[in-house]
């Protein structure tokens, strides 16, 4: 099979659909795909091949040996869209029930050529060869295996706590400016880089789990928190000599989430992580990662109320109003408060949102929790101080904004905006029931960016700049700039910032990536996210000018992707 540069592994996205089918088509070989697009939704996951049950006797015939490979093969390029249970999500389901009833030759084409609502054409893109082709159309008429469950037991196993509390430092030990620090993912080297923000060196490369995602802090700002995708959790502590994991944990097969608790006398106290897979969450001690409660998130769906056997977690934010986390349950389109006052009596409130939850971020004032639904097109808003549903908004096609991005519209007052991925659209939402009450919880505006395949969206208190990537859009000279907005004046339209040709890299996708300010605000850092035998580099805008300031280039930064000030993350700046 062939390997992948930069080590994403694909499956199928309806993702990005601009008007550029036909880049797209000549990018992925697929029409209404871009290569980027099948890239996002699927990603290798970490499950044992080898665990699953004995082959299933029955039709059509497979040998043990192909139905691992197949097992595999799935697992890696095709749960990301159809679920590991073969449930469906961002791809359709293909349970045994209905693969049967379509067949080995009907279901041969579809892996072949692909479709154009998104499925990737394996077989004539060269991907799969086409004997596997055959063998994953045999292999999806069974019974989907299982991947194991994986409880306190295994968690407790996997658990290092390499520096106990009493033998961590009781100041800091170094001299960095631990605010103006920035934890760097270099997704395909499974580390993380420690960059200092005023000089721009790298002071740390701390090895973390396989294609890290997110950074987060602790509600102090001395513990760094990393998650893989293979659910390993580091906890970083800031505060010793040279900045090391002092706590591992692995949580899960499969992350992408993980926060601590920030209610007012509970800071540092706990971690949360949710998993892919097994469907759950765990609740772990905030100095140790010691795992404390494994919830599952298996249930039913919010709107058709079927039983889901594998609703992912996916953001998690911690409630500034109670001691609760806000879990986003994916497949269920459940918005959970999880109140930790009392794990062994614990209060969970489930808020129906929408499916399919994802990403999102607080309001200005940390009251409200802005979510994306995407594939129903909208936001969902919690009220984290009454604990309920404040709306259901509809906006562009698959929104999806990070954390979002908070400023004070002239008109609107304080607004709340995200990017999408399915258009070029941006949508701007009132946030201030008080004093703006006429626009709060609408779309107050839509604006244009310069095209589909946003990933993220950023401003800052002290700016007056919108920055919005492009990252998936098929076009590379959409995805390998930015465009900016002056909030002041939107519509003056945008500039575009080419990030990438000032990176002056050479070869590769270059995909411009995630802005994320400095502690001040005047600065925005950009990824230029290559292939993984390319050179990467972060370009550092100055944002009164709009020029460059600095590129940093450096053979360790290995495809960097997220990037987290450390101050902004710790107070939800943004
Ligand atoms: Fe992410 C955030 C899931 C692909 C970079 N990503 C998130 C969050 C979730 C998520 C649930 C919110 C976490 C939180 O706030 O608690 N991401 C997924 C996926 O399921 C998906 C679509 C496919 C996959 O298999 O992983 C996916 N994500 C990507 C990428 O391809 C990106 C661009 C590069 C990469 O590193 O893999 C990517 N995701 C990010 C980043 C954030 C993120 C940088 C944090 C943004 C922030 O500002 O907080």
């Amino acid at each position: 099979m062939k390997a992948q540069t930069t080590g994403r592994v694909l499956a199928a996205a309806s993702l990005i659909l601009t008007a550029s089918n036909a880049l797209a088509a000549s990018e992925s070989g697929h029409p209404g795909t871009s290569k980027s697009g099948m890239a996002y939704e699927g990603a290798p996951i970490s499950t044992d091949p080898n665990v699953a049950k004995d082959l299933i006797a029955g039709d059509p015939p497979m040998t043990k040996a192909e139905f691992n490979q197949a097992k595999q093969i799935f697992f890696e390029r095709c749960a990301g869209c159809h679920g590991v249970l073969r449930k469906g999500a961002t791809g359709k389901p293909l349970t045994p029930d209905i693969t049967r009833k379509r067949g080995t030759e009907y279901l041969k084409v579809f892996i072949n050529y692909g479709s154009p609502a998104g499925m990737p054409n394996w077989g004539s893109s060269g991907e799969l060869t086409e004997a596997q082709v055959d063998m994953m159309a045999r292999f999806l008429q069974h019974e989907p295996p299982q991947p194991p469950e994986y409880g306190m037991a295994e968690m407790k196993a996997s658990w290092k706590l390499l520096v106990p509390p009493d033998q961590r430092p009781k100041k800091q030990e170094n001299q960095l400016n631990l605010s103006n620090l920035f934890s760097v993912t270099l997704r395909d080297a499974g580390q993380i880089a420690l960059i200092d923000g005023d000089s721009k060196k790298i002071v740390a490369v701390i090895p973390t789990g396989y294609a890290v995602h997110i950074s987060r802090l602790s509600a102090s700002g001395r513990y760094l928190f990393v998650i893989g995708r293979d659910a390993k959790l580091n906890m970083i502590d800031l505060w010793m000599k040279k900045p090391q994991t002092v706590a591992e944990l692995k949580t899960g097969m499969e992350a992408r989430s993980v926060e601590t608790s920030k209610y007012k006398g509970w800071e540092d106290k706990y971690a949360i992580a949710g998993t892919y897979w097994p469907p759950q969450y765990v609740i772990m001690d905030g100095e140790t990662l010691e795992p404390l409660k494994i919830v599952s998130t298996r249930g039913m769906t919010v709107d058709t109320q079927e039983y889901h056997p594998e609703p992912r977690v996916a953001a998690i934010v911690a409630s500034h109003e109670h001691p609760e986390f806000i879990v986003n349950v994916k497949e269920t389109g459940k918005i959970l408060l999880v109140d930790y006052e009392d794990l062994d009596n614990l209060k969970v409130t489930s808020i129906n949102a929408a499916r399919f939850l994802h990403d999102g971020g607080w309001d200005s004032t940390q009251r409200y929790f802005l979510t994306a639904a995407n594939k129903s097109n909208k936001i969902a808003v919690v009220d984290s101080k009454e604990g309920d549903l404040e709306a259901l908004i509809d906006v562009g096609r698959i929104p999806h904004p990070g954390r979002g991005a908070n400023f004070v519209h002239p008109k609107y007052g304080p607004v709340w905006a995200t990017s999408h991925l399915g258009d070029q659209s941006i949508a701007l939402i009132g946030t201030d029931p008080e004093k703006h009450a006429q626009y709060a919880w609408k779309m107050v505006e839509s604006i244009d960016g310069q095209g589909g395949g946003s990933l993220f969206i950023k401003t800052h208190p002290k700016s007056k700049h919108l920055y919005v990537d492009t990252a998936l859009n098929p076009d590379p000279k959409i995805s390998q700039s930015v465009s900016v907005f002056d909030t002041d004046n939107l519509k003056a339209g945008f500039k575009v910032l080419p990030i990438a040709d000032w990176a002056q890299l050479g070869e590769g996708p270059k995909r411009v990536v995630q802005p994320e300010y400095n502690r001040a605000g005047d600065e925005v850092w950009f990824s230029v996210w290559n292939g993984k035998d390319e050179t990467s580099a972060i370009v550092v805008v100055d944002d009164k000018t709009l020029k460059p300031k600095q590129v940093i280039k450096d053979k360790r930064l290995v495809t960097p992707t997220g990037k987290f000030n450390v101050y902004n993350t710790m107070h939800d700046v943004y």
